[in-house]
Formats: structure tokens, C-alpha cells, sequence
């Protein structure tokens, strides 16, 4: 359907049609919506009330829970209803059951995942001082880790998550409080490519917990991950929105990221291509910026922001594609890039009173924010 007869009279009317009913407006429902699903929550981290999610982010990076170690180590977690009673679990209804034989070394980790479990997202904990959990300990004396997954680089699409790690003992029996101060975490170089600037914690992608030889099978439990804060004035401190890692394609501007040289190739190809059945760039990229304002109308975010980049990608200075990323920030809570983009927008296609109208709308939000 995309590609039906872009050269026939009907579809030309048809997009002439399509340019007066894209006019963007001012603001969005989805972009009220966003802003209602920014609200921070509470400094729960995990709490296993609601089963484990497990998923592949838009680059082929498993998120939610996922088991790692070594080939001889054998790792099964589950949700249980049934854990074993003792202190502290007034409340506690189900909890991780952790079932380990680690040979060298073995574990989980939640890698923090949207509600459909295909982005990988971030929260910011920099307002907090320690991860603390319950755990069920069996005082067999082996060495357990906790890591905290920290920020990656930019355009990254595969796990380069930074490791910063905390070493205790089982040396306990029943539930116990642990807590893990991050000022006593230190770097887990796992040559992964990791950024190696600090434990920022502005953009914790997950954490993880782990043992290293259990001498046989022992099983865990684990409850009520949530962060802490010492000083009081951070006592009620709330996690942050999340902050989803888009893949390149779904950035405006594929995020000006350096392309590989097989995505070079798919776009001089797709450039070609799109030329040729649409007589020149300017055409095709008005063809795809007007796809692009259909999807978002339908409420299709992904392929919006698919279809402004392959207008942007065949005519830079395409207005409807330039304006659709400020709409795609705005819809994202970027509200400092939608004013550029605006800008942009402004800057390169015949004025446009709506367009105006936005773009100053954006200028007033981004004054009131903090
Ligand atoms: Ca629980
Ligand atoms: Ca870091």
C-alpha cells in the first residue's frame, strides 16, 4: 500500500487531501498521556507481585529477567507465592525464588524493560544512596554479588551497560535485610565496551544478583528491592520517569549516530529506489512525511518516527518531517529538542501560522521547567 501508484493522478489528490488533514496540532492526546505515564513512583524496584517479564528490545537485547553464568552453572528463577516465613515479611505475599548450582560464577538480572517488554528503558536514581532487599540466606559461607547496571553509550545496540558491583557473604540463615550502599560499589570490567565515567546512577538500566561457586544445589530467596536514602531531605524521594533506550532508526535524525557500512548501503539503496518511483527527493520525501503524520495520528509512534527519518534521510530540509520530530519529542517529553526541531521546521519550509503557534507553545513549556 505504501508504494501504490505515487505518480497517479487519484494519489496526487489524495495527498493534497492528506496535507490539510495532517496539520499537526498544537498538543496531542498521546501527549497528554505521556504526561500522565511521567508521574514518578515510589522507590520500589522490584517487588515480584506481578510475575517475571522477559522480552527483546527493537535491537535484539533480551530484557526484563534473564539468567547468566558460566556453561557448567545451572540458574532457574521464579515468582512464588509460597516463600519461607520470617522477619519482615508482614507484607510480603511473593517474592523471587532464586534456585542456584554455580560451578564459577552465576545469576539473574532485570534489565529494566517498558510495559510491552521491546525497549529497554533507564530510571534515575542519583536522589538515592543504597539498594536494599530481603533476602532468604542458607549461611553456607559462599561469595554472592549485587551489580547495578549503569548508563550506556549513546547509539549503542547491544548491552553495553556499565557494571558497578557489591561482594557479600552468605553467612546468614532466614530473611535478612541487605543493604548496598553505592558509595561502596566499585567498577566490574566485563569487556563489553562500557562507558567508564563514574556510577553516575542518572541512568540505571537494571540490576542484577549473583553467587559464585554454591559447592551444589542451594536455592534463595529475594523480596522488596527498593532504593534508600539516608539524608533526610531525601527521605520520600520517588524513581523517575522512565527513559526509554530507542534503537537509531526510531532517534530523530536516526540520532546523527555514525551509520555502519551496511546501513549506508540500505540507505543509498533505499535513496535510489525512492528517486526513482517518485521522479526526485523532494516528492519522496513528502510522501513519507505525510505516512509518517498518518501513523501518529494512529497512534503508531514507532512507524512515525521511521517514516519522518526516510523523509529526512531523502530531503533534509523536508518541513512535515522536521515538525513531526518536534511532535515525536513533544510526545516523548523531549520538550528542549521539540523546540529545536521546531526551529528547524520554521527555518525551512514556507511560514505557517499552526507551525508558529506550536513552536511558541513549546517555548513557554520549556520556560516553566525546572
Ligand atoms: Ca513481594
Ligand atoms: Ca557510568
Amino acid at each position: 500500500m505504501l508504494m501504490s501508484m505515487p505518480g497517479s493522478r487519484i494519489f496526487q489528490m489524495a495527498l493534497a487531501a492528506c496535507l490539510i488533514a495532517f496539520l499537526p496540532p498544537a498538543s496531542t492526546k498521546a501527549e497528554e498521556k505521556q504526561k500522565s505515564a511521567a508521574k514518578p513512583r515510589a522507590n520500589v524496584v522490584d517487588d515480584f507481585e506481578s510475575g517475571l517479564s522477559l522480552g527483546t528490545d527493537r535491537s535484539g537485547i533480551p530484557v526484563g529477567f534473564i539468567k547468566f553464568g558460566d556453561r557448567g552453572s545451572v540458574v532457574r528463577i521464579s515468582a512464588t507465592s509460597t516463600p519461607p516465613e520470617g522477619p519482615g515479611d508482614a507484607a510480603r505475599e511473593n517474592a523471587l525464588r532464586v534456585d542456584l548450582n554455580v560451578q564459577m560464577w552465576a545469576g539473574f538480572a532485570h534489565f529494566f524493560q517498558n510495559d510491552a517488554a521491546d525497549i529497554w528503558v533507564s530510571y534515575d536514581w542519583s536522589g538515592f544512596d543504597a539498594l536494599s532487599f530481603w533476602l532468604y540466606g542458607n549461611n553456607t559461607g559462599t561469595a554472592l554479588f549485587v551489580d547495578v547496571l549503569d548508563n550506556r553509550n549513546r547509539c549503542s545496540s547491544v548491552d553495553d551497560a556499565e557494571r558497578y558491583v557489591y561482594n557479600f557473604k552468605d553467612d546468614f540463615s532466614g530473611w535478612r535485610l541487605i543493604t548496598v550502599p553505592f558509595a561502596g560499589m566499585v567498577r566490574k570490567e566485563v569487556g563489553n565496551g562500557a562507558p567508564k565515567d563514574g556510577l553516575n546512577l542518572s541512568e540505571v538500566h537494571g540490576w542484577a544478583f549473583g553467587a559464585r561457586s554454591t559447592g551444589g544445589p542451594k536455592t534463595y530467596y529475594i523480596d522488596s528491592v527498593h532504593l534508600r536514602s539516608t539524608s533526610p531531605h531525601k527521605k520520600d524521594a520517588a524513581i523517575g520517569a522512565q527513559q526509554p533506550d530507542y534503537p537509531i532508526n526510531e532517534l530523530p535524525m536516526y540520532g546523527l549516530c555514525e551509520k555502519t557500512a551496511d546501513q549506508k548501503r540500505a540507505d543509498e539503496k533505499f535513496i535510489k529506489q525512492m528517486t526513482q518511483r517518485f521522479q526526485n527527493r523532494t516528492d519522496a520525501a513528502d510522501y513519507f512525511a505525510r505516512v509518517g503524520w498518518n501513523a501518529f495520528y494512529k497512534g503508531d509512534r514507532s512507524l512515525t518516527i521511521k517514516r519522518f527519518n526516510q523523509a529526512w534521510l531523502l530531503n533534509s530540509k523536508n518541513q512535515l518531517a522536521l515538525w513531526g520530530f518536534a511532535a515525536i519529542s513533544l510526545d516523548r517529553g523531549r520538550v528542549k529538542e521539540a523546540a529545536h526541531y521546531f526551529r528547524l521546521a520554521i527555518d525551512n519550509g514556507p511560514e505557517n501560522s499552526n507551525l508558529r503557534r506550536d513552536y511558541e507553545d513549546t517555548l513557554r513549556r520549556l520556560e516553566k521547567q525546572p
